[in-house]
């Protein structure tokens, strides 16, 4: 691929020393006679840079030569993790940094650890997004994302004698050099204040006269394709003070106290929310999600202008993807920019709007989706309060025409949910405007369909379709596995699976051969050695590569139910106590790790993660149990650690309730890397079992439909007499701090067991049982973890952004020539 590519920068190693030593020099300004592994980090990573901005320069000069219809992605949350790797293996200059650096007298692996993760978002739907972005890049796709620059991205977190403490991440305080600040692209965005009418031109309009204004300037982040010139745009927002100075504040005389004031707006993109779910009627959240919208919207605008005279065709040239409802109040802005700044007729507006638009959702229950009281949206965003009551009224009279005046279906379909707190539903006004709804999953697609917006399918069936969620190869293998990256490359003679997924199919005709697998194997066990020495730097602890290492890394919640699998493993714990020691014997030695952040206020997720360490604390020092089982909690879980873990794990687990994973993509990264999985049938697992054969996975728990009777019936939960017993141990204070964990008891015992833990106990047991016989037979376990690579192409990013160009945004590849 590369081999045609002619830049301005010279990509030998020779040239490539030069380069990183100037930027020591000159950017990072310290003397390239004595530099440090950060130094020579930040040399390297802006010589990266460099190389990053003539792609992006060429790639937006041939868009906007070509002037295609482009998609413009908006989420709030991308978890992008470390730039360093991944942009030299898309930039396809890899080995000759290794050179260049070697030379220098530096380790590449070592300069690569320096970098810490950009974490601006919290978990499935922010990684989603980032592994996205990828994906439009490698495909040409003529794509833009937009979202905000918060400063403190996801906390860090600090355990302390077992329990989570938050700390700040100051992910900037030692610059970043990925992204380009552009001082002069930047816009007002508006707030407060109100709507006056006025008659302008011959018509009746409504002016907005804003109460405050902040400015918002961009910063953007070249995402380069792999394999190809492309270099798509992240553009992310920060908020400054406003410029236009307001003389009446000045005037006073209190010229500190007016600047002090000023400054307040930069809180705007301070800090992410740090809950997955719920983010329910908090001014500051509200604040970003228009100050973000808006910004990217005029920015749309702006550009769509600069090269049309009408907004004629500007359904045609433009493509807006929802991500998730957090972005939703996009579709406002844009009517009303196109009613109030452009003039056009609300018809003309409203089409436009219900052309672009598209939104996808990641949430499964009900009770789940975004609501904004009113009273809170009309103090902020007056006039577009106004738009939503008008959209609404349009969609309430089409309501009454196709249903008659039932008024239970107009009530739950309105936009406006009334009660004590009148509130917008945003999913209600996304699903009314947008022209497509997708699901995550085939699965998630049914929920929707029969749950969560039954009505809405009903009146709009055409509209929701699913789009199976993936991850990109190029991260989670040939970044982060590069062992196995180059196995699978050796044994399909071709290294075009990195842009062509399926051709990973081609293992399976290779799975029976001794060679391979001996081969496999050894890769694998040189990740696991990895994976030892980062457990033993994170926690002192030295485990045996040996070990069948079990892993549950994803962010802490009931529904994931890691209680379950703690549980499990006091079982197991219990079980090897009471063995006699030719029973030991044939014990298969397991290190079981866990890893996540629980959101700051959600407490039984905190619960969840102390009873972790009071488990492990017990199980780790028990001179009776030595190397046959141990229980490590990775603090801190990201991207990068992610990046380490995945490719040493033997086994991984999934094991939400059925009916509550949307889609889960983790499992994607486990499976790609030839990790087992043992999971319940949610989500995109089902998926999965068709494309790998249940035969090679550990399947366990109640089938969504059970799940879904059980909760209809308000079944007593019978626990089984296995998990009464572990129960028992952990109320009696076998491992402290039993005040603690009642409630982690109770919830099964005595509060109905919502998650149903003590009816899939029994098959947990039974599927971990089963992966102990597997493991034991290396032989047949080896060809399973081949299949599982083999059969993981569906769930690449790219098929997902393939199936959405087609079906969803009408977008065409534009690869840049050069
Ligand atoms: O679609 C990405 C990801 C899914 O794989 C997970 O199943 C789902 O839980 C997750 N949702 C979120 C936050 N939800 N909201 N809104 O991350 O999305």
């Amino acid at each position: 691929f590369f081999e045609m590519m002619d830049g301005f920068l010279k990509n030998d190693p020779v040239s490539l020393q030069k380069d990183i030593l100037d930027h020591v020099e000159f950017t990072v300004a310290r003397s390239r006679f004595n530099i440090d592994d950060f130094e020579a980090y930040q040399g390297m990573a802006h010589s990266v840079r460099d190389r990053l901005i003539e792609r992006w320069h060429d790639t937006q000069q041939f868009f906007k030569k070509k002037d295609p219809k482009r998609l413009y992605y908006l989420s709030l949350e991308f978890l992008m993790g470390r730039s360093l790797s991944n942009s030299i293996i898309n930039l396809g200059v890899k080995d000759q940094y290794m050179d260049a650096l070697n030379q220098l007298g530096f380790s590449f692996e070592i300069l690569a650890e320096q970098e810490g993760d950009a974490a601006l978002g919290n978990g499935g739907l922010a990684r989603l997004s980032a592994c996205q972005m990828d994906s439009l890049a490698t495909m040409d796709f003529p794509a833009w994302g937009y979202g905000l620059r918060y400063q403190y991205g996801l906390f860090r977190q600090v355990i302390l004698d077992g329990f989570q403490h938050e700390q700040p991440d100051y992910w900037l305080n030692f610059g970043n050099p990925w992204e380009i600040e552009r001082v002069h692209v930047s816009y007002a965005v508006k707030f407060y204040g109100t709507v006056e009418e006025k008659h302008l031109n011959g018509k009746n309009c409504k002016v907005w006269i804003p109460g405050e204004t902040v400015e918002a300037v961009a910063y953007d982040n070249p995402i380069p394709g792999y394999g190809t010139r492309n270099t798509i745009n992240l553009r992310l927002w920060a908020a400054k003070p406003s410029g236009q100075y307001d003389m009446e504040s000045f005037g006073t005389g209190d010229y500190i106290n007016a600047i002090i004031d000023r400054q307040k707006a930069e809180t705007i993109s301070s800090v992410l929310y740090p809950d997955d779910r719920s983010y329910q009627g908090k001014e500051l959240r509200l604040k970003q999600q228009y100050f973000f919208v808006s910004a990217s919207v005029q920015d749309i605008i702006r550009r769509f202008k600069d090269s049309h005279s009408s907004f004629d065709k500007f359904h045609e040239k433009v493509a807006l993807q929802l991500n998730d409802t957090h972005p939703s109040l996009a579709i406002v802005e844009v009517i009303r920019v196109l009613v109030d700044e452009e003039h056009l007729s609300w018809k003309e507006a409203w089409d436009i709007a219900c052309n672009i638009f598209s939104y996808t959702t990641h949430t499964v229950v009900p009770e789940g989706l975004e609501k904004i009281p009113v009273d809170l949206l009309g103090s902020l965003l007056p006039r577009h309060l106004q738009i939503i009551y008008d959209i609404n009224f349009s969609f309430t009279e089409e309501l009454k025409q196709r249903f008659g005046l039932d008024y239970d279906r107009l009530s739950r379909m309105s936009i406006i949910e009334e009660g004590a707190v009148k509130n917008i539903r945003m999913a209600n006004l996304s699903i009314v405007v947008c022209h497509n709804v997708n699901g995550v999953s085939r699965a998630h697609l049914d929920t929707l369909k029969s749950k969560v917006f039954k009505d809405f399918y009903e009146l709009w069936p055409q509209k929701f379709h699913h789009k199976t969620n993936g991850i990109t190869q190029r991260r989670w293998v040939v970044v982060s596995n590069p062992g196995l990256c180059d196995l699978i490359t050796k044994w399909l003679g071709t290294d075009a699976w990195i842009r062509e997924v399926d051709l990973l199919l081609g293992l399976r005709e290779h799975v029976e051969n001794k060679e391979l697998q001996l081969e496999w194997r050894t890769v694998r066990r040189v990740n696991k050695i990895r994976l030892v020495e980062f457990i033993e730097a994170m926690t002192g602890m030295k485990v045996s590569p040996d070990a069948m290492f079990d892993v549950q890394i994803k962010r802490i919640h009931e529904y994931k139910r890691q209680l379950l699998n703690i549980l499990g493993i006091i079982h197991r714990y219990d079980c090897i106590k009471n063995m006699k020691d030719s029973e030991r014997k044939r014990v298969v030695p397991r290190v079981c790790i866990i890893g996540g952040k629980a959101a700051p206020g959600y407490e039984m997720a905190k619960k969840i993660i102390k009873l972790c360490h009071s488990v492990g604390e017990k199980i780790n020092s028990d001179p009776d149990i030595g190397d046959l089982l141990k229980l490590i909690f990775i603090p801190d879980y990201n991207v990068s650690v992610a990046e380490l873990v995945i490719p040493g794990s033997d086994l991984s687990q999934h094991i939400s309730t059925a009916g509550h994973e949307a889609s889960g993509t983790g499992s994607m990264k486990f499976l790609i890397n030839g990790c087992l999985l043992l999971a319940t049938a949610d989500g995109s697992t089902l998926e999965i079992i068709d494309e790998i054969g249940e035969e090679n996975m550990f399947i366990c728990g109640a089938k969504i439909h059970e799940v879904a009777m059980m909760r209809e019936n308000g079944e007593a939960p019978k626990l089984p007499l296995e998990l009464v017993h572990v129960l028992r141990m952990v109320r009696d204070g076998y491992f402290g701090h039993e005040e603690y964990f009642k409630p982690l008891c109770d919830s099964i015992e005595s509060a109905g067991d919502f998650y149903l833990l003590g009816h899939d106990f029994p098959s947990y047991l039974e599927a971990q049982a089963a992966a102990d016989k597997a493991f034991v037979d290396q032989e047949t376990w080896t060809k399973m973890s081949i299949l599982s690579t083999a059969g993981s192409g569906k769930f690449s990013s790219d098929r997902t952004i393939g199936d959405y160009a087609a079906e969803t945004w009408g977008i065409e590849p534009c690869r840049c020539p050069f």
